[in-house]
């Protein structure tokens, strides 16, 4: 049997049963639980106990509330309070604080005359497995090489995509490596739900893992993902980003320094497992952006590996000799657009893969000078860029690095001595405001999240800004030591594990109603009804650029659980990455959130 048809014939059948069970309740009289888990929306894994504590109602008119336990012992009553402002869809939502309950327990949240909600944890370390799940996702995504058993479970699968003969396209001929040259570019992460591996995205993806280890190496290293490097004395989230790393350094053309777009197959591969898509795989144009973000990420990993000598001789001094290459590459060429639709004009194969075009390199330059000069401290890189180009804050994205760049420049800042750039206060100044900008009217929002401010938020991949805005708003506890900071961070987590509005938990296996069907090819094609585990789905979005209709176009309710959505159920690198730190880094800090309080 072919194992595609396997996943759509067991899923359906599975729902089918949920639905008759659901039926069978309604008929016997019972309380529908579905109806009253799908109106409180909260944050279905937990809730630390001396942190704030929010819940969410769908309902007309307030009323009180009450903690249970299983056995249905009220531990906790309350009362509700309508939100400042409406939802998107025009409803108020009344408000269930629960903060000034810190006993550890499974609970839920009862409404009198709607029922109950998911049960959840009140616990120390609620995130840590969830918070390891995101990360242990990258392992899942490997390419080049079996997930074994021992490591995967009944995720374990075949090698795919060796990458040891790929093809340089005609886009990418020089002299020295002329078309159809092959060459070795193994290993990696998979980008998304496709099997490709582009440069610009995994820059990004890579760089926050490692900031999270740059941030809080002390908690990191207590995190064991299970990876076949585990115990080798080097943090296994290194382990894993050194998967990816060494691959990125292939990508680099040791003739010149420049670095290619992405290694990718001409078109999109069919929803087949790994093993079974052996469609060619060629290195394409290199570009600007791929080649200051290599140089980026490059400059950071080597100031993280230097304290890694015995482990991995040479790999600092690789990675920064790396960097510099890349460095010299694009100040000579400044401009060197990805323009996928041009390139096609000119050569063939037609590549119609992932693009991740960008035109604008000012923050790139930015991003790369920054670590670059962290590394080194060598005053020229910062020299070369303008660091404050204007007044923006841009929240950070693929296409958009400039806050990486001067996050890495504030948290270091120490270490500067007299080379210090003269725009470091005004630099400390920003993230500050930008973070009061982030929090200032949440409070007033029908969900009380930062993310929930704005229709704008709700576009392809919205769940990873929910994660940015929280590790901004990290950035700037540390850099304040205000844990006022850390309250909207952790509003963001409760955000994506289920307070919005939809009531999903977007984290593949963690939550009571989490995606079951991402567009992901290994997860859609492996006969197993549960989907890889740890992995952030996009979120909403109303382009609906896939052509999957969503339930609802309002922007925070645009998604389905559909495979076939990229648009909104897609899973992607360089969201979960965002999503592993905020989570990470919220369990490393959670005692800090014991004296917190929100913006008054
Ligand atoms: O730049 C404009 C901005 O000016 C405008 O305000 C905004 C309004 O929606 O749109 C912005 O462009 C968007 C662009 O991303 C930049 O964020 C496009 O509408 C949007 O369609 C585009 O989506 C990207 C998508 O690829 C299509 O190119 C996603 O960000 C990106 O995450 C996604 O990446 C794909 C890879 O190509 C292939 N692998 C899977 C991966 C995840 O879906
Ligand atoms: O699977 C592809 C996904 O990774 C991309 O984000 C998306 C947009 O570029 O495209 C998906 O591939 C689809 C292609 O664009 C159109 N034909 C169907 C493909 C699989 O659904």
């Amino acid at each position: 049997m072919d194992s595609h048809f396997h996943s759509w014939c067991i899923k359906p059948a599975l729902s089918l049963c949920v639905a008759i069970f659901f039926a069978l309740q309604l008929a016997s009289g019972q309380q529908s639980p579905v109806n009253s888990e799908s109106v409180i929306r909260l944050n279905q894994v937990g809730f630390y106990p001396d942190a704030p504590k929010t819940a969410i109602v769908l309902k007309d008119g307030g009323g009180t509330f009450s903690i249970q336990t299983p056995s249905n012992k009220t531990v906790f009553t309350g009362t509700l309070a309508k939100s400042v402002k409406p939802n998107f869809a025009g409803n108020s939502t009344w408000i269930v604080d629960f903060g000034a309950f810190h006993t550890p327990g499974k609970y839920v949240v009862s409404i009198p005359g709607i029922g109950s909600s998911y049960p959840f944890d009140i616990k120390r370390s609620v995130h840590k497995a969830v918070a390891a799940a995101t990360l242990k996702a990258y392992y899942f995504m490997r390419a080049s090489v079996p997930l074994n058993e021992k490591y995967a479970g009944k995720w374990a699968r075949a090698a795919g995509h060796p990458d040891t003969a790929v093809l340089i396209h005609a886009s990418a001929a020089t002299d020295k490596r002329p078309e159809g040259m092959k060459i070795s570019s193994r290993r990696g992460w998979y980008d998304a739900g496709d099997y490709n591996k582009y440069i610009v995205n995994s820059g990004i993806s890579t760089s926050t893992l490692l900031s999270l280890y740059e941030d809080f190496p002390a908690y990191m290293k207590t995190v064991k993902l299970n990876i076949p490097e585990s115990g080798n004395g080097v943090p296994d989230i290194l382990n894993e980003v050194l998967w990816n790393l060494r691959w990125m350094l292939t990508m680099q053309d040791p003739n010149d320094g420049g670095v290619y777009h992405k290694l990718t197959n001409a078109a999109f591969d069919k929803f087949e497992m790994p093993d079974k898509a052996t469609a060619p795989r060629y290195v394409v144009q290199k570009g600007t952006a791929a080649t200051l973000d290599f140089a980026a990420v490059m400059a950071q990993a080597s100031r993280i590996f230097r304290k890694f000598p015995k482990e991995l001789p040479g790999l600092s001094d690789s990675c920064l000799k790396s960097a510099k290459g890349a460095w010299e590459w694009a100040v000579k060429n400044p401009d060197i657009a990805y323009n996928q639709d041009e390139m096609n004009k000119k050569f063939s194969p037609k590549i119609t893969t992932g693009a991740y075009g960008d035109r604008n390199f000012n923050d790139e330059f930015i991003w790369a000078a920054s670590e670059l000069f962290v590394t080194t401290k060598q005053a020229q890189y910062l020299k070369a860029v303008k660091l404050i180009p204007d007044t923006n804050m841009p929240l950070p994205a693929w296409g958009q690095v400039r806050l990486l760049g001067y996050y890495t420049l504030i948290k270091n800042s120490a270490s500067f001595g007299t080379n210090a750039p003269n725009e470091l206060p005004e630099l400390k100044k920003r993230l500050i405001s930008f973070a009061d900008d982030l929090v200032s009217g949440a409070d007033e929002t029908a969900y009380q999240t930062v993310m929930d401010k704005s229709t704008r938020n709700f576009h392809w991949g919205s769940n990873s800004d929910a994660a940015n805005q929280g590790v901004a708003l990290i950035q700037a506890y540390k850099l304040s030591n205000n844990p006022k900071y850390l309250v909207y961070a952790l509003n963001n987590l409760d955000y994506i594990l289920g307070r919005n509005g939809t009531g999903y938990s977007y984290v593949t296996g963690y939550g009571s109603k989490t995606p079951m069907h991402p567009h992901h090819r290994p997860s859609a094609s492996d006969g197993i009804v549960d989907p890889v585990p740890g992995l952030l789905a996009g979120g909403p979005n109303p382009g609906m650029q896939d052509g999957v209709k969503v339930p609802s176009k309002v922007p925070d309710e645009a998604y389905i659980d559909d495979e076939r959505a990229y648009a909104a159920n897609e899973v992607a690198i360089n969201w979960n990455a965002p999503m592993a730190y905020l989570a990470n880094a919220l369990e490393a800090l959670q005692d800090k959130l014991k004296s917190a309080k929100k913006n008054q």
